[in-house]
């Protein structure tokens, strides 16, 4: 399914280079790749056979590391570009739909939404994990009228210096709970799993999880790497939490339209725009719907995923029904020595 797109004009912001600069840009990075590859430290993987351990974090070494390679070589950010940026399973897929929903508040009506019949994933596609499509037409940052919704799992050191000095282009930061987090990776990255690999037993995600060995881990170090530039820049980096989210859904999501700049006036909260944003992209909504239950989501070209896969239970505190007492124990634990001086907390 090709990544859906607001309106098909293009912009007259530029960022196209031309072909021989292109080709050659590639190659330099697909060298850069195949020659760091084979020094970096493996970790057990949870989908994939091995991760590996680049700058500080773990990932997958044929898409993420690849891709993280492609985004700090290639992309070049524009001014009013809007980044989703998450740790897996923290809220990403709720949260695309509620930035699309409010950024595209005035183009849509409700009853024929586009988030009624497209997925998520499609209104608001990963940038790291499409930058390797063959096929343009498919994905064509370029074209992509502005401003761009762009979702990324990259921690925020590893991202270029485009993307983190850059005045006016804003990120979105979304976290949860890390018992929650563990939880939801573990039952996703095993439906995942190859049928030739043994599945991961609750116990070893635990433990790699622990160690920080996960995709985009360790979760402690990229929750604080968001949280941390989010204390500096603040109307740069909005950090929100799951269970806020969950908590209170009109007070963030009216944060979230002032933050990006496309703020509810009276006349629509008196109207009930708010609310019906919030209707649209709940789980029992969203959940429910024909294009969520039965398409499939095409990542990258080893990577497709039914979109069903993203909604499980949508709860806070599941972890209740896998964590032995021990397990929480320690985890909490880990979760207060790492975030310990920096102002940030999650609920138990
Ligand atoms: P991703 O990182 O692979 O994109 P992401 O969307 O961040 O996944 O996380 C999926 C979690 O969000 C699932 O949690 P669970 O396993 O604990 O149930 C999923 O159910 C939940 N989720 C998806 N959509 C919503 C929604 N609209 N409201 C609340 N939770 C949601």
């Amino acid at each position: 399914m090709a990544a859906f797109q607001p309106s098909l004009e293009c912009d007259n912001i530029s960022n196209i280079h031309s072909e021989q600069t292109d080709s050659d840009l590639i190659q330099k990075t697909d060298e850069r790749y195949r020659e760091t590859l084979p020094n970096l430290p493996k970790g057990k993987g949870w989908m994939t056979e091995h991760l590996v351990q680049y700058q500080g974090f773990w990932l997958t070494p044929n898409a993420a590391l690849k891709n993280l390679m492609w985004v700090q070589d290639h992309f070049k950010p524009r001014p009013t570009d809007i980044f989703l940026a998450s740790f897996p399973k923290s809220g990403t897929t709720w949260l695309k739909a509620l930035i699309f929903a409010t950024v595209n508040r005035t183009r849509y009506g409700f009853a024929d939404h586009p988030l009624l019949t497209t997925g998520p994933h499609d209104c608001f596609p990963f940038l790291d994990a499409h930058l390797q499509e063959k096929d343009r037409s498919r994905f064509d940052l370029d074209r992509f009228p502005s401003p761009r919704l762009l979702s990324i799992h990259i921690p925020y050191i590893l991202l270029p210096n485009s993307m983190t000095d850059h005045q006016s282009c804003r990120f979105v930061y979304i976290c949860r709970d890390p018992k929650d987090v563990l939880v939801s990776k573990w039952l996703f990255l095993n439906k995942l799993r190859p049928k030739d690999l043994p599945p991961i037993s609750l116990e070893e995600a635990f433990e790699l999880f622990c160690q920080g060995i996960s995709h985009y881990g360790p979760f402690w170090d990229h929750v604080l790497g968001y949280w941390e530039a989010s204390l500096e820049t603040p109307e740069k980096i909005l950090f929100l939490k799951y269970e806020d989210l969950k908590k209170e859904p009109l007070v963030v999501v009216k944060r979230l339209g002032e933050f990006l700049g496309y703020p509810f006036s009276l006349e629509e909260e008196s109207k009930g725009v708010v609310e019906e944003i919030v209707k649209l992209c709940s789980f029992e909504n969203l959940s429910t719907l024909e294009v969520n239950k039965v398409s499939e989501q095409k990542f990258s070209k080893d990577t497709i995923i039914d979109n069903r896969h993203f909604f499980r239970k949508g709860k806070v505190g599941d972890w209740k029904s896998y964590l032995t007492t021990e397990m929480v124990e320690r985890l909490d634990e880990i979760t207060y020595e790492k975030l310990l001086g920096s102002g940030l907390v999650f609920g138990s």
